[in-house]
């Protein structure tokens, strides 16, 4: 509070202020010392005055319209460029609003810092009742990988060091940094503020894998005869895209993809094995994790899926050395960053790869067959359009514009569209992640425009729309080269459910009949398009991305086409005593 008074002071007196700084340029200054070309935030007390002066010195600064959005935002340009995403909100209620996202961040090993404004620290700790009001620092911690407030002009430079490490070393994840508003206006001698600003020299250190854990994965691999690769988000995280496409094409191995992992080596790849998927995990004798975690989404790497009973040995690559063993045993950990483990372990088998002959034949002949039968179900003109036929046509605009970045949320619409889009480039793919969690399209979206520069194509279910939806503004607002696939099948995960009292409310999973979001679009100066086949969608969404205006599309979808929570619908708790009284409850 002492400095923001004399400052006050000396300016009342007429005073210079040629030879001093301030809490927000010093903030500003770090942030672009460090890279910081991007912030992703939403204005107001005390943080309003911050994003003008970003603005004025050449960051680019997005306004959303919910500070969520632009968390997911922030987050989705920490996997996309390797660097933590900034995402700026004022305090309690916008930093409460910013705090989801960034525990989506942690969770999903992306790099990110949520800078919140906070209330007077004195008011605060005693509980005195400030405007928002809230022990901001308290709450994030257990939330994220690190938290830190910056109480002093002098620490912006350190503090801001210490939350770009935080969020990019290691497993990378979401930070939060306090800045109580006092701070903003303290004001120190402009010299040795400068000098207090760090640079941050190598963020990420690589982390070279130890011999003995090397020399322990390749004497594994060199057993093994029918190994499977499963690529996850972590491979495509780490940029090592050529070592990677290396080591699965010299080691011949069938690879798996995660869903942010497609793309890393082209979907048609003939090591591909995702059109085999059950055959791989069931029948494999050794299985590669390189930077995927074993949980739910590979059902923990147990059960009748992975063929158990059985002698399956897992080689784990992985920069986190707790994540070994956290769901089955690893026969050979190896920690590192991914670039690093993979150069090793291309180095120490040299050319000694060997799998039983007919191993790739089986997977083949899996995925042919699989492909086969699926090409049939993307070919059809039903009326009005199933996921397949509407996603049969997307499938086309991605192959024929593939610097396109896909996003993709939903049940159903997610589902099918990981399955049936193929991806043919890195990091061209984003989604709900580890959470599965509603609402990341728009942020999504908005930060692969303005990070990659590309056009983008989000394909939505109409519920997960609901989550961000107000966003198109901003996309409208920034001109950037979005096109909104709305899947509109008037519902969660179908749109004929019944409401079960026989009440006349709705259902619980309903929606407004025939919804009309195209026109929402149309209100904030967008394209609108109102599609009902695949080829008046496939048109509008090439016209799209090829003239990069803000588009949205309203795909009309069958809503009987969709099954109870998509493909994880076994995930539903289930009881023979509700199942008794509601015959409705016994589905799929
Ligand atoms: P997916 O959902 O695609 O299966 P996960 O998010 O479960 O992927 O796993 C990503 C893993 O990658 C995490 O365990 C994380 O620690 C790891 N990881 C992240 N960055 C790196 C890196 N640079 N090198 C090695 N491992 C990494
Ligand atoms: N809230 C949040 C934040 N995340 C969630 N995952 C959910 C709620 C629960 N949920 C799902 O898991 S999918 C989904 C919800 C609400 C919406 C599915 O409906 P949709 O897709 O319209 O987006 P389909 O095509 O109709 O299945
Ligand atoms: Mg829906």
């Amino acid at each position: 509070m002492m400095p923001q008074k004399s400052h006050d002071q000396q300016h009342e007196a007429g005073t210079s202020v040629d030879n001093l700084t301030d809490g927000f340029h010093l903030l500003i200054d770090a942030l672009k010392l460090n890279g910081v070309k991007t912030i992703y935030n939403v204005p107001g007390i005390p943080i309003t005055d911050l994003g003008r002066y970003a603005q004025a010195s050449g960051i680019r600064v997005l306004s959303f319209r919910h500070e969520q959005n632009a968390g997911y935002a922030a987050s989705a340009a920490g996997f996309l460029t390797k660097k933590p995403g900034i995402c700026m909100t004022v305090s309690a209620p916008g930093f409460l609003n910013g705090l989801t996202a960034l525990a989506n961040a942690t969770t999903n090993c992306w790099p990110m810092i949520l800078i919140s404004g906070s209330s007077e620290r004195e008011v605060v700790d005693l509980q005195q009742g400030d405007y928002e009001e809230m022990d901001q620092l308290a709450i994030a911690k257990p939330l994220c990988k690190a938290a830190y407030r910056i109480l002093h002009a002098e620490d912006i430079g350190i503090g801001v060091a210490r939350a770009i490490r935080a969020a990019s070393s290691g497993r990378p994840g979401g930070v939060y940094l306090d800045i109580p508003g006092a701070l903003l206006g303290q004001v120190m001698d402009a010299v040795k503020g400068q000098k207090s600003l760090v640079e941050v020299i190598d963020p990420s250190p690589k982390q070279i894998p130890s011999p003995d854990a090397v020399a322990r994965a390749a004497a594994i691999l060199k057993e093994a005869r029918r190994p499977l690769i499963i690529l996850g988000k972590g491979a495509a995280y780490d940029q090592c895209d050529d070592i990677i496409r290396t080591f699965v094409e010299r080691s011949g191995i069938p690879y798996l993809p995660m869903s942010m992992a497609k793309g890393l080596l082209p979907d048609d790849h003939p090591q591909s094995a995702a059109a085999a998927r059950s055959t791989v995990l069931k029948d494999s004798d050794v299985v590669i994790m390189v930077g995927a975690r074993l949980n739910w989404l590979l059902s923990h790497g147990k059960g009748k899926q992975w063929g158990e009973p059985h002698t399956k040995k897992f080689v784990q690559i992985d920069i986190d050395p707790k994540e070994m063993d956290s769901n089955v045993e690893i026969a050979a950990p190896l920690v590192g960053d991914i670039g690093s483990c993979l150069t090793k372990l291309l180095d120490a088998m040299g050319g000694d790869w060997e799998q039983q002959k007919g191993w790739m034949e089986t997977v083949h002949a899996k995925t042919d067959a699989n492909i086969k039968r699926m090409d049939a179900q993307l070919q059809n003109n039903s009326n009005p359009m199933n996921y397949q036929a509407a996603l049969g046509a997307l499938r086309s605009v991605i192959s024929e514009r593939r610097d396109t970045v896909l996003v993709n949320e939903g049940a159903n619409t997610l589902d099918f569209a990981r399955s049936i889009i193929n991806m043919f480039k890195p990091r061209k793919r984003l989604d709900v992640g580890t959470w599965g969690v509603m609402g990341i399209g728009m942020g999504s979206a908005i930060a692969a425009a303005v990070e990659t520069g590309n056009p983008v194509l989000a394909v939505e279910g109409d519920s997960a729309f609901g989550f961000c939806g107000m966003e198109i503004e901003t996309i409208c607002r920034y001109n950037l080269p979005v096109c909104v696939v709305i899947f509109n099948n008037n519902g969660i995960y179908r749109g004929d459910d019944t409401n079960w009292s026989g009440g006349s409310d709705p259902a619980t999973t309903k929606f407004v009949k025939d919804s009309r979001y195209d026109k929402m679009m149309e209100a904030f100066g967008g394209v609108g398009i109102y599609a009902t086949t695949p080829d008046e969608l496939k048109r509008a969404a090439l016209e799209a991305i090829d003239s990069r205006k803000p588009t949205l599309i309203n795909a009309v979808i069958d809503p009987a086409a969709g099954k109870e929570s998509g493909n994880i619908g076994s995930l539903n708790p289930q009881s023979i005593v509700a199942k008794a009284r509601y015959p409705q409850a016994v589905r799929n």
